[in-house]
């Protein structure tokens, strides 16, 4: 790709071939309808219990959830998202100063997902931070525009709090200590993606980020108010997620699925793009510790359950999920137990 981003200001008419899906890999939009009973969680609740048992059964039965009334100031949430919006918006010579297709790399404008691994293209560009901890990462960010570091900074620590305080939750839901999944996951990375989808010619025919999972631990996913484009798998079937004011889509990553034996799904979502408007998202990610070894729950096996995955560290599951293509197989089915 010679432009290298698509946020570069030109207007394209059609859909170059490198984004083109072949025919049974496309999204089939008009065959989707809306998720009309997305679970939404309300963090305001005083009976923790009923907090808990809510976020149980949403990890179960969907992988995902909404949560409202969840202590992240509106204001920190504008700031970012306006932030977000002006670093698309900034030259396309002053953006590709930070480009690279290195994943390695802690700081990194790239485009689509892994432009050296896929053979088609996704209608995405993306900003990709790593945000803990915030002394070591801070002075790597983009200057541009002034208040970016600010705002991005306060964001990450509130947001931060918000995902401890999910996984306090989703461990007690798993019949666990309050602390069980802090522990385990060790001192917690946290990265950020802020997605920009521009408009497509052609939304039939392609993706913004084509069907998967993440692979960290929980992911906080802040969606723009004003375009829709994230859909989720339930039942085999996709389901359109629309924007909701002041609510967070909080997905459960890989390490979830494995740390609770498989009782709680790891969501498969993906990004539709649209003729009109461009879309922004913004997803933080908490991720295990490097060294820290997953393993399905010990008390969640006692019973004789088998552990349906052999253990391994988040460092070794990251390299992996970063040699592939997004759209392969589950890299999960890749640590099975035989
Ligand atoms: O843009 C979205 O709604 C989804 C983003 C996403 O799935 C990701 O960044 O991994």
């Amino acid at each position: 790709m010679d432009k290298r981003v698509l946020s570069s200001g030109i207007q394209y008419q059609n859909l170059p071939e490198s984004y083109v899906r072949p025919e049974s890999e496309r999204p089939r939009l008009s065959e989707v309808s809306e998720c009309e009973d997305v679970p939404t969680i309300d963090l305001g609740c005083r009976n923790r219990r009923q907090i808990v048992e809510e976020i149980g059964e949403a990890c179960k039965s969907y992988g995902f959830f909404q949560v409202i009334n969840h202590g992240v100031p509106i204001e920190a949430v504008k700031e970012m998202a306006e932030v977000a919006h002006g670093f698309f918006k900034l030259p396309v010579e002053e953006k590709l100063k930070l480009y690279s297709e290195d994943p390695s790399k802690t700081t990194r404008l790239s485009t689509s997902f892994n432009v050296n691994k896929e053979s088609v293209h996704n209608w995405r560009d993306y900003l990709r931070l790593h945000c803990y901890p915030l002394d070591k990462y801070v002075p790597e960010w983009p200057s541009n525009p002034p208040s970016f570091r600010e705002r991005v900074t306060k964001y990450c620590k509130v947001v931060r709090e918000l995902g401890m305080r999910i996984e306090e939750y989703i461990s007690e839901s798993l019949g666990l200590e309050k602390e069980y999944m802090r522990n385990v996951l060790g001192e917690q990375g946290q990265h950020m993606a802020v997605n920009y989808y521009p408009p497509c010619p052609e939304p039939e025919l392609t993706y913004g980020l084509p069907g998967h999972t993440d692979p960290n631990a929980l992911t906080i996913l802040l969606q723009d108010l004003n375009v829709a484009g994230l859909q989720v798998l339930k039942d085999g079937k996709w389901l359109a997620v629309s924007p909701q004011p002041n609510a967070f889509v909080i997905n459960i990553g890989d390490q979830l699925q494995a740390l609770s034996n498989g009782l709680y799904k790891s969501v498969w979502h993906r990004a539709v793009v649209n003729v009109e408007k461009p879309r922004l998202s913004v997803a933080s990610f908490l991720c295990p510790n490097d060294e820290a070894l997953i393993s399905p729950a010990q008390p969640l096996t006692q019973d004789g359950s088998a552990a349906i995955y052999r253990g391994f560290t988040y460092a070794e599951y990251y390299k992996k999920f970063w040699s592939r293509n997004l759209d392969e197989e589950h890299c999960l089915e890749l640590f099975k137990n035989k």
